[in-house]
């Protein structure tokens, strides 16, 4: 492929106008006010173009969106081409890219720079590989611009072949990332995988499933309130309520705020974000009944938090360490039931966000392993699959999924082949697999996989959150002037500068009966996010203003 650099110098010239802007890949990719992208767009997908040659022309996803935060923002990630998060050794070029063509003064800079990463991973660029790209965006206003700026060299400059999906879901664009490049595999497939093959795939899991146990076609509660945060979540769950292979009763589950066309309404007093961090019923919903089920996805729904209101109009949060705690116990039941619990390594991946009784109660009670990683779906994701035959991971704000290992497929075929064990267990464990998003967390997804192990364990929310009693526990965002001074170690845990700092933590966390706190810069947002929990609700206020004044004094 020769680079057509006269036409590469003029799209530089007219889409990067944005200057001067150290951009970084953070926690879930770029994320920044949204008038402030179009330079970061335009080198992304330079970016995925050089990934996709490098991986001899695989589909290399990109999804522009800015997930959970308020509406004025948006990003951009990349994803591999087996639907996982951008390679880690990939992202300080996707810095250099972005921040070079920000800073140079003119395109022959930028081009030296584009040049010495080409020959630094040796990309072909005189060989016939066509580069193939997965494009997605989140129902934001500024997409469709922030779009062209990021496809605008792809055709006409790199020659690459881009499947765009239009208005997708994060996760929606991670599987059809993957499935797209199965399908090449499997011999080039002359059908391009879409929207449609999600939706058939995860129902047909739920369907299946739901005959193993012939279990009546209606959820296990009377009704389901679904809070879509007013992003691309609605318009993508009504599309699987309406699919023609969806069996339960429309009179059980009911959608709330779903105007993804009112761009401000974003995330805005709803959504998975604001109901666990305040922890409290999103705007536009009143309690109808304590028996039933409410969740919340975030813009671009790949998280899901749970709750209900109980007969004395008390709020409970089933939030992500209760999904992966409720799978916990019943995926261990189930390999219990099929004799398969020393054959196979079940485990549990947490960060420091998770409640000290949701590790406690993982630990003890169901006497599963429990790892801590750092925030970020990527640590998290590669810890469940390299460490468990069944990974479950979540993050307490309701990012996780489950990751089944080639060992668990591999001996759940040979026992199913040979009609050994109990044939339930094993064909819930089978069906359940395919039930579960396995590139990346997924609202949809985890929600009916949530629906169906309750309906399996004939649980009613306050059974599921009987378990364990979560310990008091606060979450803020502080604004300081330079969040990057605040470094941590020990899995964010700890904070190493500013120096000092956290001996000063460690003597007021001294204070609190069986006191936890952390300080850590967000990767998303312009902030320092500070978690504190302890035994006494009464204290609580209290333990976390302190810390928050002793971060304020550090600043
Ligand atoms: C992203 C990441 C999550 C992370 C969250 C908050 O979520 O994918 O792993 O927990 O940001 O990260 P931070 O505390 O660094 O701001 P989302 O849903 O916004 O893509």
């Amino acid at each position: 492929m020769k680079i057509d650099y006269e036409q590469l110098s003029e799209l530089y010239d007219k889409t990067c106008r944005t200057k001067n802007v150290q951009y970084s890949y953070g926690t879930a990719g770029f994320r920044t006010l949204a008038k402030n992208l179009d330079t970061v767009m335009f080198t992304t997908g330079i970016l995925a173009i050089l990934r996709s040659l490098k991986l001899q022309g695989q589909y290399v996803g990109v999804m522009i969106t800015a997930s959970h935060n308020p509406y004025q923002d948006n990003g951009v990630k990349i994803v591999e081409p087996d639907g996982s998060m951008l390679l880690a050794t990939w992202e300080p070029y996707a810095m250099q890219l972005a921040n070079t063509a920000s800073f140079a003064s003119n395109f022959e800079e930028f081009r030296a720079e584009l040049t010495r990463l080409i020959e630094h991973e040796k990309i072909g660029l005189d060989t016939s590989i066509v580069p193939h790209i997965v494009v997605g965006r989140d129902s934001r206003e500024s997409s469709p611009y922030l779009l062209r700026c990021l496809t605008s060299t792809m055709v006409s400059v790199f020659h690459a072949q881009v499947l765009d999906l239009g208005c997708v879901t994060t996760p929606q664009l991670h599987y059809i990332t993957d499935l797209s490049n199965k399908r090449e595999r499997e011999g080039g497939s002359a059908e391009v995988a879409t929207e449609q093959d999600y939706y058939s795939f995860f129902i047909g899991a739920f369907n299946e499933l739901f005959s193993t146990y012939e279990i009546e076609k209606r959820l296990s509660v009377p009704r389901l309130f679904i809070d879509a945060a007013n992003g691309i979540g609605g318009p993508q769950l009504k599309k699987l309520l309406t699919s023609k292979d969806w069996v339960v009763p429309p009179d059980q589950i009911e959608v709330i705020n779903d105007k993804s066309d009112v761009p401000e309404l974003l995330n805005f007093e709803c959504g998975a974000d604001y109901v666990k961090t305040n922890q409290r019923l999103p705007k536009g919903l009143s309690p109808s009944s304590h028996d039933s089920l409410y969740c919340s996805f975030d813009g671009d729904a790949d998280r899901v938090v749970f709750y209900y209101v109980d007969s004395e109009s008390q709020f409970h949060l089933l939030d992500g360490d209760k999904i992966s705690t409720l799978f916990a116990k019943f995926l261990s039941k189930q390999l219990e039931l099929a004799h398969l619990e020393n054959s196979l390594r079940i485990g549990v991946v947490q960060t420091a966000y998770a409640n000290g009784s949701s590790t406690n109660y993982i630990e003890n009670t169901l006497r599963c392993p429990v790892s801590c990683t750092k925030t970020g779906v990527k640590h998290l994701h590669h810890e469940a699959a390299t460490q468990y035959d069944i990974g479950i991971y979540f993050e307490a704000n309701g990012h996780g999924t489950i990751i089944f290992s080639e060992k668990f497929h591999q001996v759940i075929k040979s026992e199913l082949s040979r009609a050994r064990g109990d044939m339930l267990a094993l064909k819930t464990l089978d069906c359940f697999s395919k039930l579960i998003n396995q590139t990346v967390g997924d609202a949809l997804s985890d929600m009916l996989a949530v629906l169906a192990t309750l309906a399996i364990m004939k649980m009613a929310p306050m059974d599921w959150d009987k378990e364990y009693t979560d310990l008091p526990n606060k979450l803020v965002k502080c604004i300081v002037p330079d969040r990057s001074i605040f470094q941590t170690i020990d899995q964010e845990r700890k904070l190493q500068n500013p120096v000092g700092l956290q001996a000063k933590i460690d003597l007021v966390i001294a204070k609190y009966p069986m006191g936890r706190s952390f300080v850590r810069a967000s990767g998303t947002e312009d902030a320092v996010r500070i978690y504190a929990e302890c035994q006494d609700s009464s204290q609580l206020d209290q333990f976390c203003n302190e810390i928050v004044e002793l971060v304020k004094a550090s600043a």
